[in-house]
């Protein structure tokens, strides 16, 4: 069967600023929550390469736009270091990063290669944490400053932006599982962190729109989708549903349409739990949902009714709500330990077509985190990753299927394109399409799968 892909595509990977440029107190950059925890517990990280140095796109940018174009990308998602732009989160502008960010900006556009640009990828900055980070409402007063100011100096040649990259991973990660800094366990803290990063986004995205614009503006999130063990067993059916409104509704229902979902609503009023809202805000979030969405998927959530008795915290946890349920004989990613279930894909694209007025949207991140890539590679330095390859293929093949069913899809980003620096795994996993040698001073090899890409791009699809 051939799949093909509707004209104007958009082909490309993704990544972020904190994971890929490296360069930390060089050129007037501030600390954020990763440089901090770094530096407290660098063997917190595996291979003990820290967000100082990561892919080194902060002097390699010109090489890794060429490569962006060998492997047949038209746009490239990054983001704006928030840190970056401003030292101390608010204040000064740190001319050093404006114009790195302009040249990485011409750069893409000089090479026919059109920027997303992202504000918000898990990078506060230390001086904003300190006074409390998400917690704290300053904290979306500072960021909307940081929106427009982006917006000014940018939005002549960015068309594409958006608020946040999964903004419940920050939530997820900082205040119920640590796995991100804080790294606390407390569901009221959790809500109000959640509630503050959808309250930005909608500010930001009012600001954008006042300043007329001509782009777009939306949000990146990592849905979920959340399957009841036991169709046919309504509390299966009834903790697959509350892990979903949790973990995908909340930011889905609020960016797309500008309200809260009401069993989530109840759920938290249950339990004491609604966050501080101000006078306004809800119209605020109301007025102001996204132009566009973009999807992170990696893998699904299997939910069974609650039987285990085991508390994970001492106050309210998601978890106190379902169990998670492993699926036998589901197929695996062993390294990163996510399930791969490619027609998640197509559920999610179903849904928001049924669901959410059809919303334009692209596939913002896919891919396949593998450990110990070297042991595939070729005598010229390349790396034979046939199974990244066989992932692509199979997640796009339900993204086509849903695009003759009707979806509005624009594109499909992977993540990533250098193998990059990542949150919790350093460089034990690597995603890429394009290999990071850190014993080279980082050089740079395409993988496979970059040139695969490339010849399916240039075919605007494959068969
Ligand atoms: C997404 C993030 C990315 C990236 C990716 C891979 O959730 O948006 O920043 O890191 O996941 O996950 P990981 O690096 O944790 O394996």
């Amino acid at each position: 069967m051939k799949y093909q892909f509707p004209e104007n595509f958009w082909w490309g990977s993704a990544a972020s600023g904190p994971q890929t440029e490296g360069v930390y107190e060089g050129d007037g950059k501030g600390q954020n929550i990763w440089d901090y925890w770094y530096e407290q517990e660098p063997t917190k990280f595996f291979h003990q390469v820290g967000p100082e140095k990561t892919s080194r796109f902060y002097e390699k940018y010109k090489e890794d736009i060429q490569l962006m174009k060998e492997t047949g990308h038209n746009s490239f998602r990054t983001s704006i270091q928030w840190s970056r732009l401003f030292p101390e989160g608010a204040g000064e502008v740190n001319q050093k990063a404006v114009d790195f960010y302009n040249a990485v900006i011409d750069e893409l556009i000089a090479n026919d290669i059109e920027p997303f640009i992202n504000l918000y990828h898990f990078d506060m900055p230390m001086a904003l944490q300190e006074k409390g980070g998400w917690l704290n409402r300053e904290t979306v007063e500072a960021y909307v400053v940081f929106a427009k100011t982006c917006f000014e100096l940018f939005g002549d040649r960015v068309k594409k932006w958006f608020t946040h990259n999964e903004p419940v991973v920050p939530v997820e990660g900082g205040y119920l599982y640590q796995f991100h800094y804080p790294n606390v366990v407390d569901m009221k803290k959790a809500v109000q962190v959640g509630y503050h990063e959808v309250l930005a986004s909608a500010k930001a995205i009012k600001v954008y729109h006042e300043m007329n614009q001509t782009g777009e503006i939306g949000i990146i999130l990592n849905l979920t989708p959340s399957y009841p063990r036991d169709e046919n067993n309504p509390e299966d059916v009834k903790a697959a549903a509350i892990a979903d409104a949790i973990f995908n509704r909340s930011f889905l229902d609020s960016s797309v349409k500008g309200e809260f979902p009401q069993d989530l609503i109840e759920l938290l009023r249950d339990i004491d739990h609604l966050p501080e809202i101000e006078t306004g805000d809800l119209e605020t979030i109301k007025e102001n949902a996204v132009d566009l969405l973009g999807v992170n998927y990696y893998q699904p959530r299997r939910i069974k009714a609650k039987e285990t008795t085991t508390k994970l915290a001492e106050g309210p946890m998601p978890d106190d709500y379902f169990d998670n349920y492993i699926m036998p004989g589901r197929k695996m990613n062993p390294y990163r330990g996510w399930e791969i279930y490619e027609k998640g894909i197509y559920d999610i694209l179903t849904n928001l077509r049924e669901n959410y007025g059809n919303i334009r949207c692209f596939i913002s991140e896919n891919g396949m985190g593998v450990e110990g890539e070297e042991d595939y590679i070729n005598a010229d330095g390349s790396i034979e990753d046939d199974y990244r390859i066989e992932f692509v293929k199979d997640h796009l093949a339900y993204v086509h299927q849903a695009i003759q069913e009707g979806s509005n899809v624009q594109g499909y980003h992977m993540w990533t394109c250098m193998d990059n620096w990542s949150w919790t795994n350093a460089y034990k996993n690597r995603y890429g399409f394009i290999a990071v040698d850190l014993e080279q001073e980082g050089k740079r090899t395409i993988k496979k799968s970059g040139r695969w890409f490339k010849e399916m791009t240039d075919q605007n699809g494959f068969n």
